[in-house]
């Protein structure tokens, strides 16, 4: 059954522009679970069929609700009601693929930069560094079954990895195979709102909360291992963390 027999056609003489209107009719159908979490929406032609408007009206509402995080544009795909939150644990020392992939979710990454060069004097200071040291600098948009889920921009040490090359999918299992991985790591976490770069980036409306984690991430002799700075959005994450009395 199409989603105009479901829910009635719009009303054309209603002052409501029409793309309101369909968007409370996409809206609606979420929360009353008529299309339900992961389910793909109708295509825009089928909706600018189905609802007798042009597809400049559907593409409309649907960016809407793409900025409102309820729904998400995957490549080639088609267009999803947004996946659960994901829950993200404060007191495991995990990575983002490791995150996605517990969950059942396929982490995937598109690269923005992977360079090297010399320590700049704010990485020195965050990574306990020598003035010119060797770094490796990877940013990556991080993915969840392809809907977006985070900016990374991430400061490695020369000496944990051989090549900026060896990073690929993920960044953890490259410092591993090198022995390098973290065991330890320092994090701060506060609230942002997404400029219009990162917004871009991330295929949704500027002015979006983010949260921003920063972590320093340590070796068992005390050198440092990574300083990653991540934006996460905020209509994607849920920050746990279990807390232990004395
Ligand atoms: C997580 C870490 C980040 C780390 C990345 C590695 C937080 C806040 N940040 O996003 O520091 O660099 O995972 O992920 O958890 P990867 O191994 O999948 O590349």
């Amino acid at each position: 059954m199409s989603l105009v027999d479901t829910v009635g056609p719009l009303q054309k003489d209603d002052p409501t522009p029409l793309y309101l209107q369909l968007q409370k009719v996409l809206r609606d159908a979420i929360s009353n679970q008529i299309v339900v979490m992961d389910d793909a929406i109708p295509t825009e032609r089928d909706l600018a069929t189905e609802f007798e408007v042009s597809r400049i009206t559907v593409r409309k509402a649907i960016d809407g609700l793409v900025g409102e995080g309820l729904l998400n544009r995957r490549r080639g795909a088609g267009t999803f009601v947004t996946g659960a939150r994901v829950e993200k644990s404060f007191s495991k020392l995990s990575s983002f693929s490791e995150d996605m992939l517990s969950r059942g979710r396929r982490p995937s990454s598109a690269w923005i930069s992977k360079a090297s060069g010399a320590v700049t004097p704010e990485e020195a200071l965050s990574l306990g560094l020598s003035p010119g040291s060797l770094v490796y600098r990877f940013q990556r948009i991080r993915y969840a079954d392809e809907v977006s889920m985070a900016i990374e921009h991430s400061t490695i040490p020369g000496y944990c990895l051989p090549s900026a090359a060896v990073v690929q999918d993920s960044l953890y299992d490259a410092l591993e195979k090198s022995g390098y991985r973290p065991i330890r790591a320092l994090q701060r976490l506060r609230a942002i709102a997404f400029n219009g770069d990162q917004a871009e980036l991330l295929g949704i409306k500027a002015g979006q909360p983010g949260l921003f984690i920063e972590r320093r991430g340590f070796l068992a002799d005390g050198r440092a291992a990574e300083f990653t700075q991540s934006y996460y959005r905020g209509d994607a994450y849920d920050v746990v963390a279990e807390l232990n009395g004395a």
